[in-house]
């Protein structure tokens, strides 16, 4: 039996929209341990990690609370660092996106160290992709996508003790609909393979999921790092930058259930969730009815092929 270790990381110092924090509870009313176990899961809850207060200051050369980014980071690449280690599905509760440095450091470590072939599938609205010098907010939940890749302040890019954490042809971005302009030519000067949504419109989810999950073999880490932005805001209000026009549910549920398929699922981030912004707690409803069908639930009533 698999086990998840369900990792609570309760801050929002990485955006500028204030709720985050309240992430991981409203993740755990919406019955996200319960929702689990019923998937034939073991389920352990480590709480919520602890970390420095949001001290709601301005950016400093760039970066707002960088320090706190720096100290939650820590907290978040130790303990999915451990429950790699223990050989659970580590899922790390957010909080806002920049956690997703420490938690995709800790997976990428555990993959150079044991051989693993690393692929992260990055369910977003926005690129994550700036820098403090192109940024046009200062918040770092909109960097952890260059952080892995190199590009950020020195101790946000090395927690394994290395950097980068990640290449760019180990990321497939989904769902894509508000680029920075810094980010687009960062995005293209790396070649990250992106699937925006013009292109999910153009081919449809399947053949993006075909492409995006091309090459996963038995070797395969494939890391899930899911915005709930990513989400279209009918199905998904409370998060903190919502955009019009992503995917609907239909379509997320098809690209759960093309992962689940691989059986390769092996660390997840469920990010943004702001529950002061949400409508009697549906958005975290619709993050467990969604992570559901990611370690398997299938509506699908066709008998699979002799
Ligand atoms: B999230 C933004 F400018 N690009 O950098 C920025 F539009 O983790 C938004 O995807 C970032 O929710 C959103 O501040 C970060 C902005
Ligand atoms: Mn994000
Ligand atoms: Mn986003
Ligand atoms: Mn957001």
């Amino acid at each position: 039996m698999k086990t998840i270790s369900l990792i609570g990381a309760p801050t929002d110092v990485g955006a500028s929209v204030k709720g985050a924090g309240m992430g991981p509870d409203a993740l755990r009313v919406a019955g996200l341990a319960q929702a689990l176990e019923a998937r034939d899961l073991a389920v352990v809850d480590h709480g919520n990690l602890h970390g420095p207060a949001n001290p709601w200051q301005a950016p400093v050369n760039g970066l707002r609370h960088l320090n706190e980014a720096i100290d939650w980071n820590q907290a978040v690449y130790d303990e999915v660092s451990n429950a790699l280690k223990l050989g659970h599905i580590p899922m790390m509760l957010g909080g806002d996106h920049c956690l997703a440095i420490g938690s995709i450091s800790a997976v990428a470590k555990y993959c150079k160290d044991n051989g693993k072939k690393l692929l992260v599938l990055w369910f977003d609205a926005h690129a994550d992709s700036n820098l403090s010098t192109i940024s046009p907010t200062g918040n770092i939940h909109g960097m952890p996508v260059a952080c892995l890749m190199g590009h950020g302040p020195e101790q946000l890019i090395a927690y394994g003790g290395y950097t980068p954490a990640m290449q760019p042809n180990e990321i497939r971005q989904i769902g894509i609909r508000s680029v920075d302009d810094g980010e687009r030519q960062f995005i293209h000067d790396m070649g990250i393979p992106v699937f925006d949504m013009r292109y999910i419109d153009e081919h449809g989810m399947r053949e993006v999921m075909l492409k995006a999950l091309e090459g996963v073999d038995e070797n395969t880490h494939l890391h899930v790092s899911f915005d709930l932005d990513c989400l279209d805001p009918d199905i998904a209000p409370g998060v903190g930058t919502a955009v019009l026009g992503g995917p609907t549910y239909r379509e997320a549920q098809l690209c759960m259930e093309m992962i689940a398929d691989t059986g390769r699922l092996a660390s997840i981030d469920i990010v943004e969730l702001n529950p002061a912004l949400d409508v009697r707690n549906q958005t975290a409803i619709m993050a467990v009815d969604l992570i559901e069908s990611l370690f398997g639930k299938s509506t699908l009533v066709r008998m699979a092929a002799k």
